[in-house]
């Protein structure tokens, strides 16, 4: 076996870990074990491209994994779970920013040699430079959205839309130009200017909250240019990888825009949430008494019930109360309490948000429920315990045509025998609109931040 050949043995070898790696991803219970899988077979693939490498360009490429590799392992230590989102941001625009620079200097090494380069290398080139340049700048946005660094409003101005379309229209003439056989480094260089120009201008028009959906599609943008960086270096790892990531970004931005009954148009184009969570006025049958109580008697409540639903949202997350929720539910169940959670696939603010907050805790997986598992348990339900939920057990889903969350799948707990709802004030959740469940007569509201509300619980519940 020669040494092209071992390389694409062991890239085969890698390829076969990826895909191991993302099937074990799809369950919490093999998530970890999947990881793994996958960071060994990437360890591989960058210990078979040094091999691989120019001895000349070894220094560089190791400087560089080494600098890369401090900030990455030390951001990924110390990133708050609520800051994941925005660190998914970071780390996928550097992903397209790369591959735009590599294509970038790969062009520049070949152009003006005695023979023109081949029309599939500039079509793979300009296409990752392009596409890694839009991914670029709009994960750089999104990121800068998230962190509150810029305004996470919807930035929109008049004629926006049109002169995203003739700035788009621009970057394909430019293209064409250029894999038409017409050798210009300045026209290229200009296509990625205006490709980053159209990655903050779409990003900047969408608002904050939708950033996660956001930032998957541009997972899927940075895959694809990786996948077209493979070609122009002839490197079938990089080709499998970057497809894989591409249609797995893919995949998820149209699960999540399902799960929240939107279209990814209504998503990129609509100008929605702005993540400020203030009271807006909402769909008609929000007003109405509302009943609060104190945690003693919800303590009574809970104590006194065969099953409760724990519903964990958004709220969860911001007061970081996943451990005290898990000293409820041990304390429940320790009463004789029939204690489950429903996990909502939008709850939160990224995909998985709840099931990652809960296993930090040490939840038990088989103690999570899927919403449609879950939906058909909650007429025998005796009290469901809203914790910093909104929007994912909104009524109005179901019942109000015109609402902006009207379709959307959601928890029934309104079906359930009495509800316990914990947030801090009255204020809408991401859509913005009012909650006709904290109304409901059989609604009791425990105001006040989700993580001393449930300490408050776990005193009183060991009195009932
Ligand atoms: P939301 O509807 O956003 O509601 C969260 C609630 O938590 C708020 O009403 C807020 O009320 C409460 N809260 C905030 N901080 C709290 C604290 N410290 N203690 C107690 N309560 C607190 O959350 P949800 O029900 O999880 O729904 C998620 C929403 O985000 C959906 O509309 C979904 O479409 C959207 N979204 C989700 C994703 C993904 S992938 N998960 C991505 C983009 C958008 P107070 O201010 O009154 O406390």
């Amino acid at each position: 076996m020669d040494k092209r050949q071992a390389v694409d043995l062991a890239y085969l070898v890698c390829a076969i870990t990826f895909i191991i790696g993302l099937k074990r991803l799809s369950s919490p219970r093999t998530a970890v074990r999947g990881n793994q899988v996958a960071a060994f077979g990437m360890v591989l693939a960058i210990g078979v491209t040094l091999w691989d490498a120019d001895a000349r360009d070894l220094a560089w490429i190791i400087a560089g994994i080494v600098i890369g590799g401090v900030i990455g392992a030390y951001s990924a230590r110390a990133v708050k779970m609520t800051a994941m989102p925005q660190m998914v941001a970071l780390f996928n625009g550097v992903g397209g920013g790369a591959a735009a620079l590599i294509s970038i200097s790969e062009y520049h090494d070949r152009i003006g040699l005695a023979t023109d380069p081949a029309t599939s290398f500039l079509i793979s080139t300009l296409f990752s430079a392009i596409v890694g340049g839009v991914s670029f700048a709009g994960s750089m946005i999104a990121f800068g959205k998230l962190q509150e660094v810029i305004s996470g409003s919807p930035v929109t101005v008049p004629g926006q839309k049109a002169v995203n379309a003739v700035n788009f229209i621009a970057i394909v003439v430019l293209a064409v130009y250029l894999a038409a056989g017409n050798e210009s480094e300045g026209v290229l260089v200009l296509a990625v200017a205006l490709s980053l120009l159209l990655g903050v201008s779409l990003v900047m028009a969408i608002g904050g909250a939708d950033m996660p959906v956001v930032i998957s599609l541009l997972n899927s943008f940075t895959g694809l240019a990786a996948a077209a960086t493979g070609f122009t270096l002839h490197n079938n790892l990089l080709i499998i990888a970057g497809t894989l990531v591409g249609a797995s970004g893919a995949l998820l931005t149209q699960m999540m825009s399902r799960a929240m009954n939107r279209s990814l148009a209504n998503v990129v184009f609509g100008a929605f949430g702005t993540g400020s969570g203030t009271a807006v006025v909402g769909p008609a049958g929000a007003q109405g008494t509302v009943r609060s109580a104190s945690a003693d008697d919800v303590a009574v409540m809970l104590g006194y019930a065969r099953r409760v639903v724990i519903v964990p949202g958004y709220g969860l997350a911001v007061a970081q109360a996943q451990h005290v929720v898990r000293e409820l539910a041990d304390q429940l169940e320790r009463k004789g309490v029939d204690v489950r959670y429903a996990i909502h696939p939008v709850a939160g603010r990224m995909p998985g948000h709840m099931n990652v907050l809960l296993a930090e805790a040490d939840v038990p997986y088989t103690q999570l429920y899927e919403m449609d598992e879950i939906n058909a348990e909650f007429p025998r339900t005796d009290v469901s315990l809203v914790v910093g939920a909104n929007d994912v057990v909104n009524p109005a889903a179901k019942n109000t045509p015109g609402s902006p969350i009207y379709g959307m799948p959601v928890l029934n707990v309104d079906q359930s025998q009495a509800v316990v709802v914990l947030k801090r004030s009255m204020n809408t959740g991401f859509a913005g609109i009012d909650n006709e469940l904290f109304t409901d007569p059989k609604t009791t509201m425990l105001f006040g931040d989700a993580k001393e509300s449930l300490a408050n619980l776990v005193t009183s519940v060991k009195n009932v």
